[in-house]
């Protein structure tokens, strides 16, 4: 395969609250996404990062008794540091109070008002004053005046605005639904920006008065930029798209358009509809695909501080520590809302799901193997091959079967269809007990004149567990290293479609037992 650039992103993350398992899932499903893109062979730029601009933070820091900047910069470096705990491999961190950012996004809004994209207007509508977000008559109506997100009653406001011509894109934004029917995903999210397409889509306004907490619009410094604006624009300042001269432009501009914006399902608007139809003003081309997931919802309820099932950085850390990293990233990616419904978090379902899945399918077939082969075969790997020898079990052609994996596992990854290219990987695993299950090399084991059958049977399962272990790398990195090492097989450096290939597991080559992830009680 040809080498090409992969870029994926996640929302950049208000600093007026803390991280939470949110953040980390939609993040972990970017590092799931990025490793296996890496591990293909493709150039890969992952990003994330810090909103901080908007009214939230100045009231968040007012509260706090901190300047913005203080509390961004406290929280931002919060934002920064689960990165590293979580073992998430992302390229650059993008802060929106950062002099290159706020540089490049006043070139882009100057830009629009040259082109008349961006005029000066007066708005009335209603506005939701946590969201920082206006609605028009027909979804307020529906919403019954109030919040979907806090409950709060939304309030009548006009404003003297600069305004984005966002009607002007209907027709363009039509067509982009219509053409490209996978640029919203999952469909049923897709279907939804659809239906609001019916209420005619209104002009957006895209400055503020009433606070001064962000980027001053060009020529007019009683506007500040709207907090979406400035913040959306990340996914291109971040490859220095407006400003040619910079590093970031040199390095990073050919990576636009990204592959993956990922997000959760109550951001879509902005970027299903008002993202595109910025760049089209801008003549950039459009990303391939906005990926917006559900939502994490805990023991049954929306996760709520008051009621106590609140899963913040804390509790993340509590699993960790009680399963293991990879236990946890498993469990979020396999588990979580990634489809067109939310996912519930419950303690007793993690911990079934470790057993089922990790304990007694990933942890019991590798160490099972390994310790038939130091018992049987002094932990050398036997030849697969020997004259006649090459056991074929009905149902069993392993070189084909593993070849078929990686295909399903390479279009699925590539497709953001992490849940389906896991499941690819742990099919051959469940496989390989079946299969061992079924020629009983234990019995085998028991008769002399076996020996050659035995190898080939344990060489068959050695190698399709090193096959399975690297599909299953971008989810548990660790055990997976940790399995390889153990097998002296290689580490996968962006070739596995060489690397998985049948036959990779050296006969000779050393075997130590694993143990991967111990029962938890
Ligand atoms: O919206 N389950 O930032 P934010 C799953 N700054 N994912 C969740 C979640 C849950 N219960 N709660 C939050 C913002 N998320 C803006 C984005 S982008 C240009 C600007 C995740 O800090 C999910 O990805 O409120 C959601 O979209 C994001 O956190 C919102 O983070």
């Amino acid at each position: 395969m040809s080498k090409q650039t992969r870029y994926v992103t996640t929302p950049i993350y208000y600093v007026n609250d803390r991280p939470h398992i949110g953040h980390v899932y939609t993040t972990t499903l970017c590092d799931v996404y990025a490793r296996a893109m890496r591990s293909v062979g493709h150039d890969v730029f992952f990003l994330t990062g810090t909103d901080e601009h908007g009214v939230k933070v100045e009231q968040s820091a007012l509260e706090k008794g901190m300047t913005p900047q203080a509390l961004a910069d406290q929280n931002s470096a919060e934002f920064q540091s689960i990165m590293g705990m979580f073992n998430l491999t992302s390229d650059a961190f993008i802060r929106t109070t950062s002099s290159e950012h706020t540089k490049q996004v006043q070139t882009f809004v100057a830009k629009l008002l040259e082109r008349g994209d961006v005029y000066l207007g007066t708005f009335e509508g209603w506005y939701d004053e946590g969201q920082e977000e206006y609605h028009t008559e027909t979804s307020a109506r529906e919403l019954e005046y109030k919040s979907p997100i806090s409950g709060k009653p939304l309030v009548r406001a006009t404003e003297n605005n600069y305004y984005f011509k966002l009607s002007a894109y209907q027709g363009r934004l039509e067509q982009l639904f219509e053409t490209n029917p996978a640029f919203v995903r999952p469909s049923s999210r897709r279907n939804e920006v659809l239906g609001r397409f019916a209420d005619g889509l209104q002009d957006v306004p895209i400055s503020r008065t009433n606070f001064s907490w962000g980027i001053p619009m060009p020529s007019n410094d009683e506007h500040v930029i709207y907090v979406w604006i400035d913040a959306l624009f990340n996914y291109i300042t971040a490859l220095g798209l407006g400003d040619h001269a910079s590093d970031w432009y040199k390095e990073r501009s050919e990576f636009w358009p990204a592959s993956y914006h990922v997000i959760g399902k109550e951001i879509l608007w902005f970027h299903a509809v008002i993202w595109p139809a910025v760049l089209m003003a801008l003549e950039l081309p459009l990303p391939n695909c906005i990926y917006a997931h559900s939502f994490w919802i805990s023991e049954g309820k929306k996760m709520s501080k008051s009621l106590g099932n609140f899963i913040d950085l804390a509790t993340v850390e509590s699993y960790i520590e009680k399963y293991n990293m990879d236990a946890w990233r498993y469990y979020l990616v396999t588990q979580g809302p990634l489809g067109a419904t939310d996912a519930d978090f419950v303690a007793t379902r993690f911990q079934e799901i470790y057993n089922a899945h990790l304990v007694n399918t990933v942890g019991n077939s590798t160490s099972r193997v390994t310790a038939m082969l130091n018992k049987y075969f002094d932990g050398v790997v036997p030849p697969e091959v020997d004259g006649e020898t090459r056991v074929e079990v009905t149902g069993f052609d392993w070189p084909t079967k593993c070849e078929a994996a990686l295909l399903q596992w390479t279009s699925a990854m590539e497709a953001f269809e992490l849940t389906k290219a896991t499941e690819e990987a742990m099919g051959l695993i469940r496989d390989v007990d079946l299969f061992i299950n079924d020629t009983a090399p234990f019995t085998l084991a028991k008769d002399e004149s076996k020996q050659k059958e035995l190898g080939a049977i344990l060489y068959q399962c050695i190698e399709t567990l090193r096959i399975a272990m690297l599909l299953l790398s971008p989810v548990i990195p660790s055990k997976t290293e940790e399995f390889l090492v153990a097998i002296q097989a290689d580490l996968c450096i962006g070739n596995i479609q060489e690397l998985a290939r049948w036959g990779g597991a050296q006969p000779g080559s050393s075997v130590s037992k694993v143990a991967l992830f111990p029962r938890v009680k």
